[in-house]
C-alpha cells in the first residue's frame, strides 16, 4: 500500500484520509503489463490466504502459500485499474489494494529496461562498503519510509501494538538475530519480511540506522553498530540454504 494512505490511517495520524488521493486503493509498486497481450498471472502467498481481485477483469484468484494459482487476462486499454484483497485474511485486510497499470508495448519494453537498470545498479550497491554517514543517511530515509509507521519515528513504538526499537532487545542485541527479524519477519506478529523488498544495502543501512539511533549505541556493549552489505548477503545466502 502506498505511504501516503498507510501513513493516514494511523492512529491519531492528523492526516486526514479525505486528502489522500486514492485512500487505500494506491500502491507503491503496481503491476506494469502490455495491453493486447494475453497475460498469465501467479499468485501465491508469503502469510496467509488472500485473494487478488481487480473487478473489471472479471475474476477473482486466492493467494495460498506454498500453491501458485494462475489465470490470465487481456488488456486492451491502456490505464490503471484498481482492485483489492477480496479474502478475508486478517486484521490488515482493509489494507491490500492491487493495481495494474496497462501500457503501449513500447512503454512496457522502457519500463522493462528502467527495472533492469535498477537491478543492476542495486545489485552495484550491494557491492559497495559504506562510510557510517552514507549507511545512517541511507537508513534514515529507509527507516521513515518503511519502518516509522508502526515504530514511530521516534522509535517508542505504540504501546501494545507495536513494539519500541529504542532500548530494545533486538536493536542493542546481536546483529544476526536484528538482521534475522529484518529480512524474514516474525510469524504470529505484525511483523513483516522485508528481505524480498529491500535490497542488500538498504538492509545494512537500515538495521545500522536501528542501532545507532535513540541512544541504542550506547547500550551495544560489544555489539556490532555497523553492517555493511556484504553481512546482509552472507545472512541471505545461509538462510537459503
Ligand atoms: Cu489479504
Amino acid at each position: 500500500m502506498a505511504k501516503d494512505s498507510n501513513d493516514s490511517r494511523q492512529p491519531d495520524s492528523g492526516i486526514d484520509p479525505a486528502t489522500v488521493e486514492n485512500y487505500l486503493l494506491e500502491v507503491d509498486r503496481p503491476l506494469v503489463i502490455p495491453v493486447n497481450k494475453k497475460i498469465r498471472l501467479l499468485t501465491t502467498s508469503n502469510d496467509v490466504i488472500h485473494s487478488w481481485w481487480i473487478p473489471a477483469l472479471g475474476w477473482k484468484r486466492d493467494a495460498i502459500p506454498g500453491f501458485i494459482n494462475d489465470n490470465w487476462t487481456i488488456v486492451n486499454k491502456p490505464g490503471i485499474y484498481r482492485g483489492q484483497c477480496t479474502e478475508l485474511c486478517g486484521k490488515d485486510h482493509g489494507f491490500m489494494p492491487v493495481v495494474l497499470k496497462a501500457v503501449t508495448e513500447d512503454e512496457f519494453v522502457a519500463w522493462v529496461s528502467g527495472m533492469k537498470q535498477a537491478r543492476t545498479q542495486s545489485e552495484a550497491e550491494g557491492e559497495k562498503t559504506y562510510s557510517v554517514d552514507e549507511l545512517l543517511a541511507k537508513g534514515e530515509q529507509i527507516y521513515m519510509g518503511t519502518c516509522a509507521a508502526c515504530h514511530q519515528p521516534t522509535g517508542t513504538g505504540i504501546p501494545g501494538a507495536f513494539p519500541a526499537l529504542a532500548g530494545s532487545k533486538i536493536a542493542t542485541g546481536p546483529v544476526k538475530d536484528h538482521l534475522n527479524i529484518v529480512l524474514n519477519g516474525k510469524a504470529g506478529t505484525a511483523m513483516a519480511a522485508f528481505g524480498s523488498q529491500l535490497n542488500d544495502a538498504e538492509i545494512a543501512a537500515v538495521i545500522t540506522y536501528e542501532r545507532n539511533t535513540w541512544g541504542n549505541a550506547d547500550k551495544l556493549a560489544g555489539e556490532k553498530t555497523v553492517i555493511q552489505p556484504a553481512e546482509v548477503k552472507a545472512l541471505r545466502s545461509l538462510a537459503a540454504h
